[in-house]
């Protein structure tokens, strides 16, 4: 059943004082609209520089190969640059090659013997090919009579995901690592999964249910979650490798970052998404133990899952998205505070190694390379949303210049070996195009619709069910493929029928007020107080004309059903996530009920 967020009662509210006195200062004056439109012409650039080099040398394998000028066939055999590109091109709105990608692969099938990870598969192919799909309506492509509910990109993607179904039939629900896209589980396949491949698939699983009316995907992606949870530590923390037969820890180490990450940055994607507050608080409950145990002088540290003790004290690249999670929940001050040390390895080694000894100060043996990864540009672009703070932009253009200066080859842009000389490596992941070049942009074009405040949108319709598109509720799943929260309701959840009886009457308002009441104040019931927005414009529907301004008083101490809990600890929306969260006042996730 539909889930209506709390999210019409939040004020800004700024960093502390005390991130503000770490901080560089950058003038007023720096990062001018001039400046910015410049930014973005460089990276346009640097893009199309990268998607041209893959086109004319390596497609359709799978990734380009910068330095030789060739291509290769890496995690897949299925054009994984081109899929994974696509959602970046509509995002830079060069519509005329997003439509000639869409009309090549419309012929494509995933019928192939060929081996591949279930998790990489899902994020970059099913991920890529959901994000276009619902962002095809602002190409000009024909529309298939039913969109988003139907589509060729639709049915590629299902194709795609429907293969990787085998995967989940384990005895504790939580997937295998890898799938024969034609035959299923390889007999030989190892059940040891990481953690991040048994949790990170209720962003696009619960996409594809919710488009295609199938609950099936939702449902293994939620099992895998839940069995995930049950296997937490008494400290609330998980391990990083599993065995999905027997549901015994492999790896013990607990940490955020490579092979857990994108479970936690999935529990809060896949709750605002799929408007499950059960995800949220599974969430707050690992924080607490993140915060306690791995945080130390805002790093976050490698701990043991049982004891808590710390077992490995570096930073890893992977783990530069966790700022942007903060952010995104409303911790910008915490957010504020891991990225200044995050930029300051970026700056004592030009790039941001694999694994940084942030106790020897240096760049750890065997893991000394760059590949070219997005998560610290992930971060500055959602921290700089929520906070507009310069410094932001500061650092990064300080990632585009190291991008720029070491890594640009004649035909693309390279892996780099070890970021101690800058030598390279002939690889160019798809994230280059996918993640690292999109969250560039993005930092830097405050205007793309993809930052729309809620405050318009486009209404669309499906049979009885109305919708709002393009209001800027927007969740990235990890390979940062935007999925546009709207369109879900053009396919699932309540008729218009049924939101004209329930969605602008809260069950226990005294007053029932009429569609046509010229009362614009909407009353908000919770269990102990009374909040109040501004009601929507019916003929829009769920289109929010000014941005909801209403009391932040008891916003910390709600959780995301409405009801009022015990402590702050299970506060889901604080001040500070306004920006973000107020978007999906118009997503239509709007108002507890
Ligand atoms: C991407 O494939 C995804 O962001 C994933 O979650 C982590 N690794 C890469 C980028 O570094």
């Amino acid at each position: 059943m539909r889930h209506w967020l709390t999210l019409c009662f939040i004020l800004v509210w700024r960093d502390s004082d005390i991130v503000s006195a770490q901080r560089p200062i950058i003038p007023e004056h720096f990062y001018t609209q001039e400046h910015l439109s410049e930014l973005r012409a460089e990276v346009k650039e640097l893009f199309y520089h990268a998607y041209n080099g893959y086109l004319n040398y390596a497609y359709p394998l799978d990734e380009l190969q910068p330095l030789t000028c060739r291509g290769v066939d890496t995690w897949g055999s299925y054009s994984l640059t081109l899929i994974d590109a696509l959602s970046t091109l509509a995002v830079l709105g060069n519509h005329t090659e997003f439509r000639r990608v869409v009309n090549v692969l419309s012929k494509k099938s995933f019928d192939s013997d060929i081996n591949v990870s279930v998790f990489e598969t899902n994020i970059r192919i099913v991920g890529g090919l959901l994000s276009a799909h619902l962002l095809s309506h602002k190409s000009g492509i024909e529309l298939e009579p039913g969109w988003p509910c139907n589509g060729p990109l639709l049915r590629l993607a299902e194709d795609a995901a429907k293969r990787l179904l085998p995967a989940f039939n384990s005895s504790t629900g939580m997937p295998y690592g890898t799938v024969n896209l034609r035959y299923g589980v390889p007999p030989d396949e190892t059940p040891v999964t990481c953690t991040a491949g048994v949790g990170t698939f209720i962003v696009e699983f619960g996409v594809l249910s919710r488009l295609t009316q199938n609950p099936e995907y939702e449902a293994v992606a939620m099992r895998a979650l839940k069995s995930l949870w049950d296997h937490r530590s008494s400290l609330g923390l998980l391990g990083n490798h599993i065995n999905v037969e027997t549901g015994q820890w492999v790896a013990t180490d607990s940490g955020i970052g490579a092979a857990i990450d994108s479970y936690y940055e999935y529990l809060v994607k896949g709750s605002a998404l799929l408007g499950r507050p059960e995800l949220m608080e599974m969430f707050w409950h690992h924080l607490v133990g993140i915060e306690r145990y791995m945080r130390k002088d805002d790093w976050y540290f490698w701990v043991t899952m049982t004891k808590g003790t710390v077992s490995l004290p570096v930073f890893q690249n992977l783990e530069a998205y966790w700022p942007g999670v903060l952010s995104t929940i409303g911790k910008n001050s915490d957010a504020m505070k891991s990225i200044l040390n995050y930029h300051q390895v970026l700056k004592h080694i030009g790039f941001v190694p694999e694994m940084y000894d942030v106790q020897q100060r240096e760049v750890r043996p065997n893991r000394e390379g760059y590949p070219l990864r997005p998560e610290l540009i992930e971060s500055l672009m959602f921290l700089y949303q929520g906070t507009r703070d310069k410094n932001l932009l500061a650092m990064g253009e300080d990632v585009l210049r190291a991008i720029q200066h070491s890594t640009r080859t004649p035909c693309g842009y390279a892996t780099v070996k070890d970021t101690r000389d800058h030598r390279l490596e002939d690889r160019m992941e798809s994230f280059f195009l996918a993640e690292t070049t999109k969250y560039l942009y993005l930092l830097f074009d405050t205007e793309n619709f993809i930052h729309g405040q809620g405050i318009s949108g486009k209404p669309h319709r499906v049979a009885s069910r109305s919708c709002m598109l393009d209001t800027g509720a927007y969740i990235f799943n990890t390979e940062a493929h935007p999925m546009d929260v709207g369109a879900l309701d053009c396919c699932h959840g309540p008729t218009e029928r049924d939101i004209w009886q329930k969605a602008w009457f809260p069950k226990r308002s005294s007053k029932r007020n009429s569609p046509e009441s010229s009362d614009d104040k909407l009353s908000i019931v919770s269990s102990s107080s009374i909040e109040t927005c501004k009601k929507p414009h019916w003929q829009s529907f769920l289109w929010i004309k000014s941005p909801p301004t209403c009391s932040a008083s008891s916003a910390a101490s709600k959780s995301w059903t409405g009801k009022r809990r015990r402590s702050s600890l299970y506060s889901l929306l604080t001040c500070e996530a306004a920006p973000f969260m107020q978007m999906f006042c118009i997503g239509g996730e709007v108002c507890d009920i």
